[in-house]
């Protein structure tokens, strides 16, 4: 078994304006309401940490736009784009993460444990690969219900030297789950580079090594994520198995906000800028002539709009009542 290089061909820009609008809308949705939750912690309206998604949006725009409703999730603290990409209201995620009665888990959990049963959002984990072993025991419930549900799982590189992380892998191998494991590589894991802390130079390694499909791809480009996506999620659907996606992304702010980022060069940061997912979507818009410049704007105001509008309703939503301090807790 050999890891899968994901290229791209042309046969993959061949998408109608309708997809394309779409997925822009994404990008610029996940982006906004990431910029808006760092002015939030700003002003104080956000309680313990924020981990910005920015940079590498198009990892989930292009797995979860190929997901339903009925499908399983788990994430990380950086978890919103993903959340939003599943179709969270960008309100409900406000709200949680500014501790008000409206939000996804009624503001107990805040901006790291986001869960909605109707999403199949079975969380968001503080706990650096928590998040694995819960999808693929969804995978086991899906499996059994035999109703063709997938589940998903996204972590970062950091999460593949955790022990749980490989003992899921080998379950999921084993019994042969309908789980997509997604790696997103972003090059650090907090102020560590990967290469002081594993010598693999590339993660799907990981995924072969338990005998299960794994591919790398560019994690800055939606479309090709999309295609590796539709390829795993069709084999977990059809009964053949788990698979491994390594998306090579990057992380352009901080670990979190207030990180000083001494740990790596303005240089090594303005590169990948140059190449960030926003500007490769937004290119391949023009070049392939999905979208104009100017019907590029007006959906990233729409999305930019709905953000600014879910974030003044979250404001104004009430905090939960002191009554309610231990109720939905364990
Ligand atoms: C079990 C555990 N150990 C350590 C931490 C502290 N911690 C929080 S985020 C993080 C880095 C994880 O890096 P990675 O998996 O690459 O994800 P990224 O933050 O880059 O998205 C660490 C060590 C934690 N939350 N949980
Ligand atoms: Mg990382």
């Amino acid at each position: 078994m050999e890891i899968n290089f994901f290229e791209a061909t042309e046969n993959l820009y061949k998408i109608d304006k309708s997809e394309a609008t779409s997925i822009w809308y994404g990008l610029n949705q996940i982006r906004f309401f990431e910029e808006a939750s760092i002015k939030a912690y700003k002003k104080g309206l956000i309680g313990g940490s924020v981990h910005p998604y920015i940079g590498q949006e198009a990892v989930a725009i292009g797995i979860c736009r190929n997901l339903n409703n009925t499908d399983y999730m788990t994430t990380t603290y950086r978890g919103r784009g993903h959340a939003l990409a599943k179709g969270a209201d960008p309100f409900k995620l406000f709200a949680e993460m500014f501790g008000r009665k409206s939000g996804y888990c009624k503001g107990k959990g805040g901006p790291m444990h986001i869960a909605s049963k109707k999403l199949g959002m079975l969380g968001a984990n503080g706990i650096v690969a928590g998040g694995i072993p819960i999808a693929v025991g969804g995978a086991l419930t899906a499996k059994r219900k035999g109703e063709g549900q997938v589940a998903v799982t996204f972590f970062g590189d950091g999460a593949t030297n955790q022990g749980v992380f490989h003992e899921a892998l080998n379950l999921a191998a084993v019994l042969q789950l309908p789980v997509i494991f997604v790696c997103e590589n972003n090059l650090y894991s907090e102020m560590t580079p990967i290469s002081d802390s594993l010598l693999n130079k590339d993660l799907a390694e990981r995924g072969i090594a338990y005998h299960i499909h794994s591919v790398v791809v560019d994690g800055n480009d939606p479309l090709a994520v999309d295609a590796v996506a539709k390829e795993a999620i069709e084999r977990a659907r059809s009964g053949n198995g788990p698979t491994f996606i390594e998306a090579k992304t990057y992380r352009l702010l901080g670990h979190m906000f207030g990180d000083s980022e001494t740990y790596r060069t303005k240089e090594e940061v303005q590169e990948w800028w140059a190449k960030e997912p926003l500007k490769i979507f937004k290119e391949q818009c023009l070049q392939y002539e999905w979208l104009s410049e100017r019907e590029l704007e007006e959906v990233a105001e729409q999305a930019k709009e709905e953000i600014n509008a879910s974030y003044e309703q979250a404001v104004l939503d009430e905090e939960p009542s002191l009554e309610e301090v231990y109720t939905d807790v364990y």
